[in-house]
């Protein structure tokens, strides 16, 4: 017996045992290349490669793949909160040399010197006015200045004329006013309006300005409210007051 032909009986000896049925020599073929079945002794061709196999499981997970493209850039952001102080900046340059104290206050001196000079200017023209109203029959008492247009109007338009010039319908609120306005009658026109009504409150004597009033001077029975038409107030040529109907013409005083 030759060698190769020991050898080959050898390995039949171990595919034989090794295969999971010895009857079905196709099943075998792959692994027993260059052995042919059958009870023949001789060695024949190699056999054909084999089919190929069935496909495989699933492999596993592949790893992490490679990091992708950069996106597009989004929208600007919120403001961002303020930042720190800065640093203090450099010492400015020097300034100009400052004139002294003492220059200063002669400087003030000379504007306040300017303004006395202008007040007293004012104090010598507002003198002259009050003197050309006296010259013209107006009556000062306290801080105030009666004077009398010489006309005679209803309430209202005495009212409005008082108004119109700067000042109110006279209104005497003690004695002494209460004089110099019975000074400003005169012998053709004797009875003046008051600055004085109960219009709104039958009964509630105001002055224009809205207050009650705090000084009276009523004749004896008045005030009346003769015919329940009587809501304003006339001075007499004796200083007393009675009440008349607004739509009076009488003789208009001012207070200024
Ligand atoms: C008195 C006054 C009236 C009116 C009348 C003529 O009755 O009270 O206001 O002057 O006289
Ligand atoms: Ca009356």
């Amino acid at each position: 017996m030759h060698f190769l032909q020991v050898f080959n009986i050898v390995t039949l000896g171990i595919v034989i045992t090794m295969a999971p049925d010895s009857g079905k020599c196709e099943e075998i073929s792959n692994t027993c290349a260059v052995i042919s079945c059958g009870t023949h002794s001789h060695n024949g061709l190699p056999g054909r490669d084999g089919r190929d196999g069935k496909e495989g499981p699933k492999g596993e997970k592949g790893d992490l793949g490679l990091q992708g493209l950069r996106g597009l850039q989004g929208p600007p952001g919120k403001a961002g909160p303020t930042g720190p102080k800065g640093a203090k900046g450099p010492p400015g340059e020097k300034g100009q040399e400052g004139k002294s104290g003492l220059l200063d206050l002669e400087d003030l001196k000379s504007q306040f010197r300017a303004l006395g000079g202008q007040m007293q200017t004012l104090q010598d023209k507002l003198e002259k006015q009050q003197k050309i109203l006296l010259f013209l029959g107006g009556k000062k008492i306290g801080g105030k200045m009666f004077v009398t247009n010489g006309k005679e109007e209803n309430f209202e338009t005495a009212r409005e004329k008082c108004a119109e010039a700067g000042g109110l319908l006279a209104a005497p609120r003690n004695e002494a006013e209460n004089t110099a306005i019975q000074d400003l009658l005169q012998r053709d026109i004797s009875q003046a309006f008051l600055g004085i009504s109960d219009e709104h409150v039958e009964g509630l004597f105001k002055y224009v300005t809205g207050e009650q009033i705090s000084y009276s001077n009523w004749n004896l029975g008045e005030p009346n409210n003769n015919k329940d038409d009587e809501d304003c107030v006339e001075v007499l040529n004796d200083g007393k007051w009675n009440d008349i109907p607004c739509s009076l013409a009488r003789l208009v005083i001012c207070e200024f």
